[in-house]
């Protein structure tokens, strides 16, 4: 009896999880409907081009400053010889997103606001900057932020 009790109560744990609503590949970022910088751009729409180039371990230019409601598309080129990541948000979201890089350094981005490019490479990044305010654009892998890879872009 007891046991008949227990079989029922296990097909009901495993109905009751089978039933829960997909959650989609959230692998430790969250935030994937809305971004703390601004939202993606429109690729058809103008935009003006601001060119990056990332090394060990710097952004050249480290700065920049764009107006709200203003669509940048960024040319992001690796002229350094590892691997770099540009990766558009608050300081708060980058220093949360770098912890959880940490544990998981080979975490490969593709998302709307960052990018991972290998050596040699450019990619691009179309993004609109709907709010005001300090945002950064930063390298997660492990230890480039702390030697210096931070760039911060202020909206007006
Ligand atoms: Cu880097």
């Amino acid at each position: 009896m007891k046991k008949a009790i227990l079989v029922a109560t296990v097909a009901l744990a495993a109905a009751s999880v089978s039933a829960l609503p997909a959650l989609g590949h959230d692998h430790g970022h969250g935030q994937h409907e809305s971004y703390s910088a601004g939202e993606p751009g429109d690729p058809a729409k103008p935009s003006r081009t601001i060119e990056i180039e990332m090394s060990e371990m710097d952004y050249n230019p480290f700065k920049i400053e764009v107006k709200r409601g203003e669509q940048i598309r960024f040319v992001l080129r690796n002229v350094g010889t590892e691997d770099h990541e540009f990766l558009l948000a608050t300081t708060k979201e980058n220093l949360a997103h770098a912890a959880v890089m940490k544990k998981h350094p080979h975490m490969e981005h593709d998302e709307p606001n960052g990018v991972r490019v290998a050596p040699k490479k450019t990619a691009e990044i179309v993004w609109k900057f709907t709010k005001p305010g300090t945002f950064e654009y930063s390298c997660l892998i492990p230890n480039h932020r702390e030697y210096g890879m931070t760039g911060h872009v202020t909206v007006k």
